[in-house]
């Protein structure tokens, strides 16, 4: 097994400059102290080394930075620019991104601990691809022409059509996992994209590469007030942003808790629209067809990209009975290749796990699977004294009651299943309170569509697993969310529809 680890002094590479100065809040097109001039720490998951200081908003900054999203909404250029003035901006942004791209990626490697290589080939890129993407959204505010037949106004005629309009203020809180892709890519491009604007509250762990993106957002010609960033912790910052009355609709990526206490606090509130992408248990399903020399190290990457750390992680697999030795003995395999590390190392494929609370979490996991009964097969250790870091974990025998196969881990840590039908394999995918993933690895046309067709979950992967591109919605059945980001589905959900009716005779 992969005995960690060379961890070298702290680099600070690219970041270096960005990361030599107090980091602050961005309120009304400037970088403020907070209100409460308090600031707190963020540190380096894989040395526990300082990165730097931060502002620590709260509901003061919220609530001023509320208003400057309001004014900027209500009377500023924003909702008032022309589309194409709105989607250059955004694809200039989306420009700046990339040509910034090192050090962003950098920035996201120092704090969330992934590696380098994945920030710089999948983040950072997909996020400079969602404003590209959503920019040309900018031009597609359509309504359509309607014929109505109105029978309880006999004789009348109309010209009845629907506007497509931007909802107004938008509070975005977002999580640490993918903390420039989700908070920039998949909430706030298509928010602006419609003409609306932002409020966003990003997760406190992770706010380094976000506050970078809001020097680009600036110089990318962003009017005031159009973007607000206010880092700060979820009970305080996060909470006034959901209760408050000028806020039109909360944009949520997190845990099922917090989704379930933004959507109690609307509730009693102003009745805000809100979009949630939570947790997930996304079953991997291997086929007795499947191409084994695909199907293994392509469930690995399900499972152990980004530290396992991903809300559609292909975390349950279901592997039928003729190839469940076989594939076993190959993911074993797989999973003692990988190596940890510092993300900064090039020889790094994974990273140390976030904080030390997502550690505890990860571990508490683990060690419940091994007191209910489960066989290790690998991993199952933290490794080293430094950092957080979580060998790459597999359990097998495992059964449906238990707390590993039935919770989301958010680690490196693969439960694996067998079936011999079909339907059992379906029945066995459905079995679970979330639907935001499925892979399904097989040769057969049949087998793809029945399965990709039964299976309860936002998007089903078929011979590969982690795609995101940014025309593709995303998002969850039963408890895994409401509505869906990226594509045309997540533009859409920034607008309301109006429908108008003209009398004409
Ligand atoms: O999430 P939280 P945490 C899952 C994953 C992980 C678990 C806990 O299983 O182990 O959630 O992670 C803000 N009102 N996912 O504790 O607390 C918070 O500050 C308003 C899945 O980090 O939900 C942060 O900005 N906001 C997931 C954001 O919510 C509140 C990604 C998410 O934090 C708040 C992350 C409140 N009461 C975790 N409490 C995915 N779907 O990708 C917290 N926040």
């Amino acid at each position: 097994m992969s005995e960690v680890l060379e961890l070298p002094k702290q680099d600070l590479g690219p970041a270096s400059g960005f990361l030599s100065k107090t980091v602050q809040l961005f309120i009304d097109g400037e970088f403020v102290d907070a209100a409460s001039g308090e600031i707190f720490e963020t540190t380096n998951p894989a040395t526990g080394e300082k990165l730097a200081d931060i502002a620590l908003g709260d509901a003061a900054d919220i609530n001023k930075a509320v208003d400057a999203a309001r004014q900027a909404f209500d009377k500023g250029p924003w909702s008032k620019m022309t589309p194409s003035e709105r989607q250059k901006i955004l694809y200039k942004i989306g420009d700046l991104i990339l040509e910034n791209a090192d050090e962003l990626a950098y920035l996201e490697s120092l704090d969330n601990g992934k590696p380098f290589s994945v920030a710089r080939a999948a983040d950072i890129p997909l996020t400079a691809d969602l404003f590209h993407y959503m920019a040309a959204h900018a031009r597609t505010m359509e309504g359509a022409i309607i014929p109505v037949s109105d029978i309880a106004v006999p004789g009348a005629e109309f010209h009845a059509y629907t506007l497509r309009e931007a909802i107004g203020v938008i509070g975005l809180i977002t999580p640490w996992n993918y903390p420039l892709l989700i908070a920039a890519g998949w909430q706030m491009a298509g928010a602006l994209a419609a003409g609306n604007t932002i409020v966003l509250k990003p997760s406190e762990v992770t706010p380094l590469s976000i506050m970078r993106f809001a020097e680009l957002a600036k110089e990318a010609g962003v009017p005031d007030g159009v973007i607000n960033i206010v880092p700060g912790n979820g009970l305080g910052a996060g909470t006034t942003l959901t209760e408050h009355d000028l806020v039109d609709k909360i944009g949520f990526t997190g845990s099922v808790r917090t989704g379930r206490s933004i959507l109690h606090t609307v509730a009693d509130g102003n009745l805000k629209k809100v979009t949630l992408e939570l947790g997930g248990k996304s079953p991997d399903i291997i086929m007795d067809d499947a191409d084994l020399e695909k199907a293994i190290p392509g469930v690995a990457m399900g499972i152990f990209f980004n530290q396992g750390e991903c809300c559609c992680a292909g975390s349950r697999l279901l592997v039928h009975k003729l190839v469940y030795n076989e594939v076993l003995e190959g993911l074993k395999k797989e999973a003692e290749k990988i190596k940890l590390g510092s993300g900064q190392s090039d020889t790094t494929d994974m990273g140390p796990v976030v904080s030390q609370k997502q550690e505890d979490t990860i571990m508490s996991y683990i060690n419940s699977g091994i007191e209910e009964g489960a066989t290790l097969v690998t991993g199952g250790k933290k490794v080293g004294e430094q950092g957080h870091f979580i060998e790459p974990t597999i359990f097998a025998d495992v059964n449906r009651d238990m707390k590993i196969v039935k919770e989301e881990i958010f680690g490196p840590v693969l439960v694996v299943q067998s079936f011999e039908t079909l339907e059992e394999a379906i029945e066995m995918a459905n079995d679970t309170e979330f639907g935001l993933g499925a892979g399904i690895w097989t040769e057969s046309l049949a087998n793809t569509h029945q399965l990709a067709k039964a299976i309860k979950a936002g998007t089903v992967f078929v011979n590969c697993y982690n795609v995101f591109d940014a025309a593709t919605p995303f998002g969850g059945y039963k408890m895994s969310g409401w509505g869906r980001n990226r594509g045309k589905e997540a533009f859409e959900a920034f607008t309301e529809t109006k429908a108008v009716y003209a009398k004409l005779n």
